[in-house]
């Protein structure tokens, strides 16, 4: 799967996309992310100025069209039928991402995020998006760890990106519950015991278990997810 991903800061990306599993899926070519600073696509290529005050007056700047239409274009996003890029913008107005939105958007080939910064970007490029999409309903200073939080979503989601597939199948959310809880070694700590279940190797009981607890934790921790199922 191919990210392009646009942004002012693309320094911000360097540790998140090259450590632990997006580091070596890249490295394996599951993946392909590519950081691209928008300013090598501004109308004025020395001071490289991709932004404005806003019309109407007002605290702030603007990103312009401009720099953003011509970088999509070179990207492919402005080309019609079935090779395009899925463009997407990440703003606090856009669809909360959910484990269901991260899935559908794992089925696209390429996918190019938009970081916006400041005000935001100007509402005429609008047109070449094809989703908005906000991580939760709070105020960021930019685009980037929403486009980070989403490229790790999608990504683990990518065939090969997680080594055991069953541990993407299994997890919270997949299922409409939250996971059960996990132990480790050792068998007591401080005076506490790993549920007895859980050391009997009977796989039927142990599976059963945690399908309770997997239950019971979600009634007690989100009501809500249940409500939705
Ligand atoms: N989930 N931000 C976008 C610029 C902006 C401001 C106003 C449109 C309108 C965010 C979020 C988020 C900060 C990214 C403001 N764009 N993005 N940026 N929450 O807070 O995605």
């Amino acid at each position: 799967m191919v990210f392009d991903v646009l942004t002012l800061f693309p320094r911000m990306f360097d540790g998140p996309f090259s450590e632990s599993l997006l580091g070596r899926s890249q490295k394996a070519k599951r993946l392909d992310i590519r950081i691209h600073n928008l300013r090598d696509w501004a109308d004025d290529v020395r001071h490289q100025k991709v932004d404005d005050r806003p019309y109407g007056g007002g605290a702030g700047m603007v990103i312009q069209a401009e720099p953003v239409y011509r970088a999509l274009k070179d990207l492919g996003a402005l080309k019609k039928g079935k090779g395009r890029p899925w463009v997407v913008y990440l703003s606090p107005q856009g669809r909360t991402l959910t484990q269901g939105l991260c899935e559908k958007i794992s089925q696209r080939k390429h996918v190019i995020l938009i970081c916006g910064h400041y005000e935001g970007i100007d509402e005429r490029v609008m047109s070449w998006v094809d989703e908005e999409v906000s991580i939760g309903d709070y105020v960021l200073t930019g685009g980037e760890i929403p486009a980070m939080v989403l490229v790790d979503a999608v990504s683990r989601l990518v065939p090969g990106v997680v080594g055991d597939p069953e541990s993407v199948i299994n997890e919270s959310f997949s299922s409409g519950l939250l996971d059960h809880a996990h132990y480790t070694r050792p068998a007591v700590w401080k005076g506490l015991k790993v549920p007895a279940v859980l050391l009997s190797g009977d796989h039927k009981g142990i599976a059963g278990w945690r399908k309770a607890e997997a239950l019971k934790r979600t009634k007690l921790k989100r009501p809500d997810i249940l409500k939705k199922r």
